[in-house]
């Protein structure tokens, strides 16, 4: 197989623009040839941690079962691509030491509260201001942002394409894909 297999794993807020990000890589990366693998709230919470909710608790275990999946899709060659908040930093921290030495690659999705919650897509920043959803991160839960990504998205005012097309520039330069 004509690549190496990692692990691409997005962190950020909700609504930092995660999901549309891993979606528009992918299509590059298929582009190139490559096969990969799509985590994200879609494919997994509704599943493997459907059981789960949004204590520290649960997203901690919640991460846990998610880093393990993706360890296994690395075994099997695959490029695996991460979507979820992922606010503490252990837990990420937790994923890199399932695997090998530059096979996790740290995204940190750069989006401030202030644009997420003006984006807000589901209204659930407006619930959780209104205390209809508690422990929301970034309103009432906390999200703790990366100190050494092996890329930082940061945010700029312009289309979903061209911000996946700077990821995708970032990866390249570094020779991650
Ligand atoms: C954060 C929540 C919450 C609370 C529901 N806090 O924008 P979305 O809707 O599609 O993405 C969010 C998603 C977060 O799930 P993750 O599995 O990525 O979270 S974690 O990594 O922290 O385990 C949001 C929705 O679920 N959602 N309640 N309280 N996001």
């Amino acid at each position: 197989l004509n690549q190496q297999p990692r692990v691409i794993w997005l962190t950020g807020l909700s609504g930092s623009g995660k999901s549309t990000m891993a979606n528009l890589l992918e299509k590059k990366l298929h582009a190139q040839g490559k096969h990969t693998y799509l985590l994200d709230g879609d494919n997994i919470r509704h599943g493997l941690c459907g059981d789960l909710g949004f204590s520290d608790k649960d997203r901690v275990e919640n991460i846990r079962r998610i880093s393990e999946v993706a360890k296994l899709f690395v075994d099997a060659g695959v490029i695996v691509l991460t979507a979820f908040i992922s606010p503490f930093q252990a837990d990420r921290t937790f994923c890199r030491s399932l695997l090998s030495e530059g096979e996790f690659v740290e995204v940190f999705v750069d989006t401030p509260l202030e644009v997420c919650e003006q984006r807000d897509p589901k209204g659930l920043y407006k619930k959780a201001r209104n205390g209809e959803i508690k422990h929301f991160t970034g309103i009432d839960s906390a999200y703790e942002a990366p100190s050494s990504p092996e890329i930082h998205l940061t945010y700029r005012e312009e289309k979903a394409e061209e911000t996946a097309e700077r990821l995708f520039n970032l990866l390249l330069e570094k020779g991650l894909v």
